[in-house]
């Protein structure tokens, strides 16, 4: 496969050498400024870089010529990718003059250049494209099994440094890329398994009898995991469901193709009370929403009301409302779409006005003929979401009551609060402190200007439990509620948060890591744009107090005590040091919480964000649901955990 480099040729886009010199410039921009093309350097980047290669697989899956992908990750952290598709073109690009291969590895969006007959995953966070893991890359090296033959090209920071060779047969089709990440590029260069499976098998789930083999090489304990659902959607729901009782037994499924879109979506009701409807398109989570979301929730809304009206299930002028019919409710909904507009501040709301009613009209339709064929489920679900609104109509009085009497919104703030004096939300921050001595260390040692402070009592109410009324009932969340000022749920109002910073202190055991999860668990389930802005943290309290004579040190975790007890044994015996673990932050003095928790210059707070809804779905659902043994699970590993919500 010999290329002339030296040729000159005149065409339509400039001579050979310019449109070589043009690639070599494009790669060069994607080096300068990595974050404008993957996100960002850090791990979230660098798993980013695993997503791209696959969605070329999966793209080839979804175009119906790919059984199975394998993702390796390989000691040093290199990664592979694999798959059965049917290679990508080795042969010369008519005008370009180098091999279709090549012209994937280096061209900017070369993607979608072969084939423009199929679903792309385009725009959102992915489809920038293989040539930009390659450009980011220390090598990349490429084979491709094709015609019977294979071949190999590999490049360094995207560069060649050969040119493709046939180097043996091959049996069966398909494209190996195999990478390792630029250390000059990316700050973490260690790929998180569980980050990855979680992509993967959400990837497996939205594409039905697609096989995604994630292996960990890096071990001698080497860990497999095998995604393949063959009832797609339905497997998703039931996954999502988790140990909750459904109250119909059958998954409400259907796949249809309109010329608007692909649409496949699968739905269940439960007997919790919380919404989780996932949407995607083109196989990226839409968290904004969008027209998709819109006519599925209409759909919804207008066929269960139909159907109750008809067959004389209301009481005289009952009817359900959107939120009613949602209560309870995990849902999935994907739709393939030719020319996807992302939109919003993540790109991640669908804005084809066409997808809303193709949409709307297949839900329609089929969970219509659902209802129809069978009543009892039909009837379950209708009393279900009868219930919820009841509940909610009791909840509106009890608010109401409620408003009047302390006013959940503006009004009289919690006696317990202690706030600040300045005014500006945007330099406030509130510390929401596990318990009431703690509480009053934590008065005592703030700066009172920005700073304020919230004791909470004992453990707050588990509200992946509880009901809307009983919610705003609970004293501890009312409070909450009352100084953050926003609202609660359909009626927050991020707007009128009166601080931009919500400080969970909480102490460093089991106890306190529960209270930590509730409070996380209210704040996703009913305030959730708080987490979405980047509202909400986590104080890092330490753990040890390392001192001799006049000199004091904290430590946060054990390696630091180990390091600070051997800094001032200088050499020489530890007598005199003495180390002080504490159990809870109301061992600390004023002083002491401030210096090491609370001083902005010299505390570390953990941002929390939510990376992927459904996966941060599926962490509240097993911690604040019925099964007890996730739960002890996570409160185990709760500090790599909340280090995770911000990956
Ligand atoms: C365009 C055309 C063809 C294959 C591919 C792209 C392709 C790309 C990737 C990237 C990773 N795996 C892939 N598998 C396939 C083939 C067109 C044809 O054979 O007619």
């Amino acid at each position: 496969m010999a290329t002339d480099n030296s040729s000159s040729k005149s065409g339509k886009g400039g001579d050979y050498t310019s449109r070589r010199i043009q690639v070599l410039k494009g790669l060069e921009a994607v080096r300068k400024r990595p974050g404008m093309y993957i996100g960002s350097t850090s791990a979230r980047g660098l798993h980013h870089l695993v997503y791209e290669v696959v969605d070329n697989s999966v793209d080839e899956a979804m175009a119906g010529h790919c059984s199975s992908v394998s993702v390796v990750i390989r000691p040093e952290n290199i990664i592979s990718v694999d798959d059965d598709g049917r290679g990508i073109p080795v042969d010369m690009h008519p005008t370009e003059k180098v091999p279709g291969v090549e012209l994937a590895m280096t061209t900017l969006h070369a993607g979608g250049k072969f084939d423009k007959s199929s679903y792309k995953v385009s725009g959102g966070l992915h489809g920038v494209g293989v040539s930009v893991v390659n450009a980011l890359s220390e090598w990349l090296e490429v084979e491709v099994r094709r015609g019977g033959k294979r071949y190999h090209q590999r490049y360094e920071r995207g560069i060649k440094t050969t040119e493709l060779k046939e180097i043996g047969p091959a049996s069966g089709t398909g494209t190996l890329v195999t990478f390792k990440p630029d250390p000059e590029v990316f700050t973490e260069l260690a790929f998180n398994f569980d980050t990855l499976s979680a992509r993967l098998r959400e990837l497996a789930f939205l594409n039905k009898g697609l096989e995604i083999v994630l292996r960990d090489e890096r071990t001698d304990d080497e860990t497999e995991d095998v995604y393949r659902y063959e009832g797609g959607l339905a497997e998703f729901v039931e996954y999502l469901r988790g140990s909750r009782t459904a109250i119909h037994p059958q998954v409400v499924y259907f796949e249809t193709s309109r010329p608007e879109a692909e649409i496949e979506l699968a739905m269940q009701y439960d007997d919790g009370f919380s919404e989780n409807i996932h949407t995607f398109v083109n196989n990226i989570g839409t968290h904004e929403g969008g027209t998709h979301l819109t006519g599925l929730r209409a759909a919804l809304t207008r066929t269960i009301n139909d159907y109750a009206r008809k067959n004389r299930i209301f009481k005289k002028d009952e009817s359900l409302s959107g939120d009613d019919v949602r209560e309870g409710l995990t849902c999935v909904l994907s739709v393939k779409v030719m020319e996807p507009q992302f939109e919003g501040q993540t790109k991640t709301k669908l804005g084809n006005s066409e997808v809303r009613g193709a949409v709307e009209t297949a839900v329609n339709e089929h969970l219509s003929a659902f209802l129809e064929e069978n009543p009892r489920s039909a009837k379950a679900l209708i009393e279900k979401s009868l219930q919820a609104a009841r509940a909610r109509e009791a909840a509106r009085k009890a608010r109401d009551l409620a408003r009047k009497k302390s006013g959940l919104e503006g009004g009289v703030l919690p006696g317990k609060l202690a706030d600040c004096s300045i005014a500006d939300p945007a330099l406030s921050e509130i510390y929401l402190v596990e318990g009431d001595s703690a509480g009053g260390s934590a008065k005592q040692g703030r700066d009172r200007s920005f700073q304020a402070i919230l004791p909470l009592k004992g453990k707050i109410l588990n509200v992946e439990k509880a009901r809307i009324d009983k919610i705003l009932s609970n004293d501890e969340i009312r409070a909450m509620v009352t100084a953050i000022g926003a609202g609660i749920r359909d009626d927050f109002d991020i707007s009128k948060a009166r601080y931009h910073k919500i400080i969970i202190m909480t102490d460093a055991d089991v106890d306190g890591a529960h209270i930590r999860t509730l409070l996380l668990t209210f704040f996703f389930r009913q305030m959730r744009q708080l987490i979405d802005q980047g509202y909400v943290y986590i104080a890092q309290p330490p753990l040890y107090r390392v001192h001799k004579g006049k000199t004091e040190r904290y430590a946060y975790t054990d390696d630091e005590r180990d390091l600070e007890i051997r800094k001032l044994s200088n050499g020489k015996d530890g007598r005199g040091i003495s180390v002080q673990r504490y159990k809870g932050l109301g061992e600390m003095n004023p002083d002491q919480l401030w210096k090491t928790t609370m001083d902005p210059d010299a505390r570390t707070i953990l941002k929390v964000t939510v990376e992927s809804a459904t996966e941060a779905d599926g962490i509240f659902r097993r911690l604040m649901g019925d099964e007890v043994e996730p739960r002890r699970e996570f409160i185990e590993k709760n500090a790599k955990y909340v280090r995770n919500l911000d990956v």
